[in-house]
């Protein structure tokens, strides 16, 4: 073996030294990636388009759908998931949910949620409440006009 080619071995073995490290960091990071963009994402709605949740809830003997006001833009396009968790199972636990200026009117049950869609055309405040038991609490519905 010449001096020469010695020499070029000890180079590239010290530039091998010097790879292996960073090839380790650059594994590394390849290892996070995948978490980091496992990370939730935030929820982001299409414009015009809101979804809430409401939920039929019991309180020291009172019964409320929550939250107990909801906000939208007028034309927006509003999807309700209407459920109902107030305690005792069966179809004899009902609970209504209705908004009548937007001709809606649901029975909702503890074990089937109900999906309401529509498009939130008139400006106002809207009272939603429960028409089988008008003493239970409802809410309203906000509807800002369009600017
Ligand atoms: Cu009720």
């Amino acid at each position: 073996m010449s001096k020469a080619m010695l020499k070029t071995m000890a180079a590239m073995a010290a530039v091998a030294a010097f790879m292996l490290p960073s090839a380790g960091r650059i594994a590394a990071a390849a290892d996070a990636a995948p978490s980091a963009a496992a990370a939730p994402a935030p929820a982001v709605e299409e414009p015009g388009t809101r979804k809430f949740t409401l939920v039929s809830v019991e309180v020291d003997n009172t019964k409320f759908w929550l939250p107990s006001v909801i906000a939208v833009e007028q034309g927006d396009k509003v999807t309700l998931t209407l459920k109902n968790q107030v305690p005792g199972a069966g179809p004899s636990n009902q609970h209504g949910f209705t908004i009548p200026a937007y001709n809606i009117a649901e029975i909702v049950t503890p074990d089937a949620p109900k999906t309401v869609t529509f498009v939130a055309d008139k400006p106002g405040v809207f009272q939603y409440f429960c028409q089988l038991h008008l003493a239970h609490i409802g809410g309203s519905l906000i509807v800002e006009p369009k600017k």
